[in-house]
């Protein structure tokens, strides 16, 4: 693989044009571990200009707004700019770049479109479940580190030479991450028939560009490209990948294509390409389908060795080389001279068609380890599979992509022959062999999932070309068939949940935390999530340590209880509204609030309520990869499910969250008092008048006379205070403290002036992530 310079990419001293960068020591510098905020405050909207879309405005934030006050921010938005595209005529102007070489990177065989996949594929193929980050969402592949990423060599030259000028032509109604995308399906609708007569692939726009560097992303923690930490080369292959890591190298996409760290081991091999590819959410079918889909197309380029002839990737280069890295010495340094992975040579006799040829050779020859002239291990036919076939001459059918009449040998990568040879990818790939239509079938589908994973429901796909079977891995949710509550029957709802807590039937406590454990399980990567679709009542989460089974049981079954005679009354009376089971956990939860700020004697606070989710049945769940979506920690309910730093958890969800910091801090004090700690426990609780909704938390926090010390159990502190019981808190409550800049936030709402400005910003955080999902009401 290319690791040019071999170089760290971090403590890099020359600028690339011979200066001598002095950067400056940063408070990271001095203190590494302490607490990273600057993810909460990403991609500022003053870091574009304001005709282009920011992603605030394409999200739920901006219903919100209409909801709970004017949005502050002028951008434009991107789905209406979408709506304006000329979504053909755009496909055509793609497909004539495609097929019009550019003089300073020629096309293979005449035709970017294997070059185009290749890039939608990296773009998108970042995308890992555990966290729903990476993936092709935001047009990260733009920006450092993935433009520069050793595994994405050339993608440069691809969206500068083919991409920029159609880009330039539409502007803002298209953004680079869909554009990206599309380019991708235009090429394999290219190559997969006559332009025009191919049925559109399934795509959905909807993607908005990134301007700054996602800081929220953990690519892993080698300071240098493609290192062996994560398999150890050839001894330790039963190394597990640590989460949510979904490459098995630095700077690789998911897998190194000579085998495990560089070892030709075909079984190995296979275990990793599972690994990881299972990591983005993908079956065996599905990879199968893929990775043989995407290698029909196309070839590998090493022409000579990378060490002695590729310069720096794009963010090292030199200033005059305009964001261009990779720049190769290689003779002309490009078409037939270009090094790339520094493995050579196609996979298939026609590389810009979609036909069977890459099963048919795979199956049809052995292979052996042979050398591509870059230095790479890649396999060649055997000999006496060259002779059993009619010899050098018939078996060197693979056109040379610059050179008329000169033919090669094919070439498989060591994670080709996984597929042939691993027990379970083998007999899938001999049948896709057997039956070409189901391999079109199942690539065209898995490529979708593919580039679609990370942008979340349907509903927030644009254009004409989505799906029209649901699809399970979309998290769908069945839409309404009846008419939505109306203000009128929202107020005798929370009538009827409120005589029940006055009747100890449910506990404020025990609806907040509901409501909380329905709603915040949204992740912003990804878009999964939510309280829409009422999921919290199904398999898996209704199981989930962290919502308190128990207690969660007892909400649902009062709230089933309280939806289902509503119902029947309203149908009985020829009414038509109904509730879901997803509103009224929300509408609970609001309710238990107002009554806790008039505990506080804040006597006429509303929470505002948007009626109108619906409720997903089991049968619409996967329940597997709703699985990732489980906290094992959450500060915002002093859960500690499993041993790490809570605080950074803490930080990371509220991120995932979308939340401010402020916003965060804002919620960890209402929640505390509002005693909605799993397990119900008393930890952070710093009130005297739990369920009372007031800034006692933060009062009691900064209280200098309270001394705090470490308890045995290594993870919470007792605070001795001059009068009254010691508190128990957790590090995540110490944080809120200790931290200079969060205990700034927390000084703001714990001063004397402070109570309604609690109140009123504990309110709208609490609804903004109520409706974080609501792409109903884009
Ligand atoms: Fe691929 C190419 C690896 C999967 C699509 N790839 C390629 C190369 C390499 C690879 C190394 C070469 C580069 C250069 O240029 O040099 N892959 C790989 C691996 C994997 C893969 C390791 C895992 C196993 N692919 C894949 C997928 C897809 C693809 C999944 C889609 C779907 N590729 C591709 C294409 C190409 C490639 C299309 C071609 C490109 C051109 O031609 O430029």
């Amino acid at each position: 693989m290319t690791n040019p310079d071999g170089k760290c990419p971090y403590h890099r001293e020359s600028v690339g044009d011979g200066e001598v960068s002095r950067r400056p020591m940063t408070v990271r510098d001095w203190w590494p571990d302490s607490l990273d905020l600057r993810i909460l405050h990403q991609d500022p909207v003053a870091a574009r200009p304001s005709h282009v879309p920011h992603p605030s405005c394409t999200t739920v934030a901006a219903a919100t707004a209409a909801i709970i006050g004017p949005s502050s921010s002028a951008h434009a938005s991107y789905a209406e700019n979408f709506s304006r595209l000329d979504l053909d005529a755009l496909r055509n102007d793609i497909h004539a770049a495609l097929t019009t070489s550019h003089p300073s990177w020629p096309a293979d065989y005449g035709h970017y479109g294997p070059l185009m996949i290749r890039l939608a594929w990296h773009s998108a193929g970042t995308y890992r479940v555990f966290d729903g980050r990476g993936g092709g969402n935001s047009g990260n592949i733009r920006l450092p580190p993935l433009n520069s990423w050793p595994d994405n060599g050339n993608l440069d030259k691809a969206c500068r030479y083919i991409l920029w000028p159609i880009k330039r032509k539409y502007g803002q109604s298209i953004s680079w991450a869909d554009l990206i995308i599309l380019a991708g399906n235009v090429a394999i609708e290219s190559m997969m028939g006559r332009w025009g007569e191919v049925q559109p692939l399934w795509f959905g726009g909807g993607r908005v560009d990134a301007f700054a560097p996602e800081e929220d992303i953990y690519w892993g923690h080698e300071p240098e490209w493609l290192k062996d930490d994560r398999h150890a080369k050839g001894k330790n292959l039963d190394v597990v990948l640590e989460e949510p890591l979904g490459a098995v190298q630095m700077g690789l996409i998911y897998v190194n294509p000579e085998g495990p760290g560089g070892n030709p081991d075909i079984l190995a091999s296979a275990k990793d390409i599972r690994e990881t590819f299972g990591r983005m959410g993908m079956n065996d079918f599905e990879t199968v389908a893929l990775i043989a889909g995407g290698h029909t197309f196309g070839k590998a380029h090493g022409a000579a060795e990378a060490s002695k002839y590729v310069g720096a990737e794009p963010e090292g280069a030199p200033i005059n080389q305009m964001g261009l890295g990779w720049k190769n010495s290689y003779l002309s340094g490009k078409g037939r001279d270009t090094i790339t992975s520094g493995l050579e040579g196609a996979w298939t006799a026609n590389p810009t068609k979609w036909d069977s040829g890459y099963f048919h050779l795979l199956f049809k020859y052995d292979w052996m380890q042979s050398k591509s002239p870059g230095g790479a291990t890649q396999w060649v036919p055997t000999m006496e599979s060259i002779n059993a076939n009619g010899g050098p001459d018939v078996v060197a059918n693979v056109p040379d992509a610059h050179e008329q009449g000169t033919k090669h040998f094919p070439i498989m990568f060591t994670t080709d022959l996984a597929l042939r040879y691993d027990p379970i990818y083998g007999p899938i790939s001999q049948l896709f062999h057997l039956n070409q239509d189901k391999l079109t079938e199942a690539f065209k589908k898995a490529w979708y999932k593919l580039c679609h994973r990370d942008m979340g429901p349907i509903s927030r796909h644009l254009g004409p070309y989505l799906p029209k079977e649901p699809l399970i891995w979309l998290d769908p949710i069945p839409s309404a068939d009846y008419d939505i509550i109306t203000t009128d029957d929202v107020q005798h709802l929370q009538n009827l949940v409120l005589d029940a807590v006055k009747q100890s039937k449910v506990s404020i406590s025990d609806l907040v935390k509901a409501a909380w454990a329905s709603a915040s399980t949204y992740r912003c990567t990804d878009h999964r999530g939510g309280a829409n679709g009422g999921r919290i009542r199904l398999d898996p989460q209704i199981n989930w340590e962290v919502n308190d089974p128990v207690s969660l049981a007892n909400v649902i079954s009062f709230l089933e209880t309280l939806k289902e005679s509503f119902n029947d009354y309203q149908n009985q009376n020829n009414r038509t509204t109904r509730v879901s089971f997803a509103d009224l956990i929300i509408l609970a939860g609001n309710t238990a609030i107002e009554e806790a700020a008039r505990k506080a004697g804040h006597m006429n606070v509303k929470v505002p309520f948007v009626a109108g989710r619906a409720d997903a049945l089991q049968s619409d769940t996967d329940v597997n990869s709703f699985a990732a979506l489980q906290p094992s920690m959450d500060g915002f309910r002093n859960y500690e499910g499993k041993v790490g730093r809570p605080e950074a958890s803490l930080i990371d969800r509220a991120h995932l969250m979308t939340l401010t910091t402020p916003e965060m801090v804002v919620l960890v004090g209402g929640l505390r008092v509002l005693n909605a700690n799993t397990d119900q426990s008393l930890v952070g609780v710093l009130t005297d008048r739990p369920g009372t909704l007031d800034n006692a938390y933060f009062i009691n926090l900064l209280d200098e006379n309270t001394t705090w010390l470490p308890l045995g159990d290594g993870k919470s502190f007792q605070g001795n205070r001059p009068m009254g019981e010691p508190w128990t808190a957790s590090r995540v409550d110490l944080v809120l403290g200790s931290n200079a800049q969060l205990r700034a936030v927390c000084e703001a709402y714990a001063c004397a002036d402070s109570s309604q400005y609690f109140l009123r910003d504990f309110v709208s955080s609490w609804t903004k992530v109520t409706m974080l999902d609501r792409f109903d009401l884009l």
